[in-house]
């Protein structure tokens, strides 16, 4: 087992994996930019270095400067929790170079799930079911019509190299395509350096439902149910919850069994998610597999009673899994708390928080790196604590849910608390009737 651990991350993720380093009898180190010399990551590692100033690109997502701080305090093994270079291959690899174990998935993995067409084309080939459209890359405009009529309008067009959103078209007609071509390269090229793309059918209204799973060294994988992450602002989650209320025993064992088909067809080790677009008929398909931990990794482990962190830790040391597959137990929802307005488009809301005062009680976990007085820098993203409640039911994950927003006080910013205590009164919200277009038409009325 590891000695020491560097966690390449600030706020609750890196003081989500302190945590169960100490539990494991593992030293710790905290990397931090001068924005967060205050920040609880910094108070509760070991060992904490100064990586930079408060700019991403100089600090955390820095790869010299983290190395040599791994270096001079004699990190066997990094942590990057999700975000910043959890997912950058460049970065895995030089961690490998330099004798220090990446947890997280090799450079080759990163590359191949990475670039969606051909993440596409080996989970199709492992037998996951994929969205029909195109065999692989698109050669041109005159392809992506001739395509496109093959494969049926409404299809989509998406960046091989996309991600978020990003370089993603939905086209509803031939008359539509040269606009949408043009425009959805371009953006790819101006953000990911790569205009390849790729072409699907359009699912209407879909769910988004992702597996979690984890494989181990001999290439052995298991599943350990379902997250629904239907409920998203311009691909940002706001609530997450598992079991998905869509769910049924029938699917969740289909979707089970193609996940661990993905994650064995690659030889996945470590802890992932496979994400699924599901249709009204409940035909799921393959969209992305994750090698990360991630944000609402929470739910499973409330509803599977499982620490996912130690998993992630004792995969990458080398240890197997037991085989099984794990189901749920209980009911888990996930809040994001961020510091945005809901009032106003979601604006940011950075600043010093002057009141504080979390909810308690049975069922109820709250993951965040903040407290009294302490002050939001404006350079990272605005999530300031996950909100998560447990319960036998959906119905008392919600009450506990909204006992629990009741007693939450956040002042001096503004926060999407009251966006949630809206949420969670909506009839569609409280019957499991949602989409990933749910949040398009949600108004939010001023209190
Ligand atoms: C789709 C889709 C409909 N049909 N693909 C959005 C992010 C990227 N990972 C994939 N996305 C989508 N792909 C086909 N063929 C709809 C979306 C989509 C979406 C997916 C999951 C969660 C929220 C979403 C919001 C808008 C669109």
């Amino acid at each position: 087992m590891f000695k020491k651990i560097l966690i390449a991350n600030r706020g609750e993720i890196a003081l989500r994996v302190i945590r169960t380093c100490k539990e494991m009898g593992i030293s710790t180190v905290a990397v931090y930019s001068t924005a967060d010399a205050d920040s609880l990551h910094v108070r509760f590692a070991d060992e904490a270095v100064c990586i930079g100033p408060p700019k991403s690109a100089e600090s955390y997502l820095n790869i010299p400067n983290i190395i040599a701080a791994a270096e001079i305090t004699n990190a066997d093994a990094i942590h990057p929790g999700y975000g910043f270079l959890s997912e950058n291959a460049k970065f895995s690899k030089i961690c490998g170079e330099n004798g220090i174990k990446f947890i997280g998935a090799s450079p080759e993995m990163i590359d191949g799930m990475g670039d969606k067409a051909s993440a596409k084309a080996t989970m199709e080939k492992a037998g996951v079911p994929v969205v029909p459209g195109s065999p692989g890359l698109l050669k041109d405009l005159a392809h992506a019509k001739k395509t496109a009529k093959k494969v049926v309008y409404p299809v989509m067009i998406k960046a091989t190299a996309g991600g978020g959103g990003k370089g993603m078209r939905v086209v509803w007609s031939e008359d539509e395509m040269e606009d949408h071509w043009n425009s959805a390269r371009q953006e790819s090229a101006a953000a990911f350096g790569n205009d390849g793309m790729y072409m699907e059918k359009f699912i209407e209204e879909p769910r988004h439902i992702e597996i979690q799973i984890a494989g181990d060294c001999t290439g052995k994988a298991c599943h350990m149910s379902e997250r629904d992450c239907s409920i998203q602002r311009r691909h940002q989650k706001l609530v997450e919850e598992t079991p998905s209320p869509f769910m049924t025993e029938e699917l969740r064992e289909r979707m089970g069994e193609a996940a661990v088909r993905a994650a064995e067809a690659v030889k996945y080790e470590g802890v992932g998610t496979v994400e699924f677009l599901v249709d009204k008929n409940r035909d799921f398909y393959f969209m992305e597999m994750n090698t990360r931990i991630q944000v609402e990794h929470t739910i499973t482990e409330e509803v599977i009673n499982f620490d996912l962190v130690k998993e992630q830790i004792k995969l990458a040391a080398g240890e197997k899994i037991s085989g099984k597959n794990y189901y749920p137990q209980l009911h888990s929802i996930q809040c994001r708390i961020n510091a945005e307005d809901p009032f106003n488009g979601f604006r940011p809301s950075p600043g010093k928080i002057t009141t504080y005062h979390e909810p308690g009680g049975h069922g109820i976990r709250i993951d965040t790196h903040v407290y009294a007085s302490y002050v939001i820098p404006p350079h990272y993203d605005s999530m300031i604590s996950k909100l998560i409640t447990v319960a036998q039911t959906r119905e008392e994950a919600i009450k506990k849910m909204e006992r629990a927003l009741d007693e939450y006080i956040i002042e001096g910013i503004k926060s999407t608390i009251p966006f949630h205590i809206q949420l969670l009164k909506d009839e569609k919200f409280r019957a499991g009737d949602f989409t990933t277009k749910f949040m398009e038409t949600f108004e939010i009325k001023e209190n």
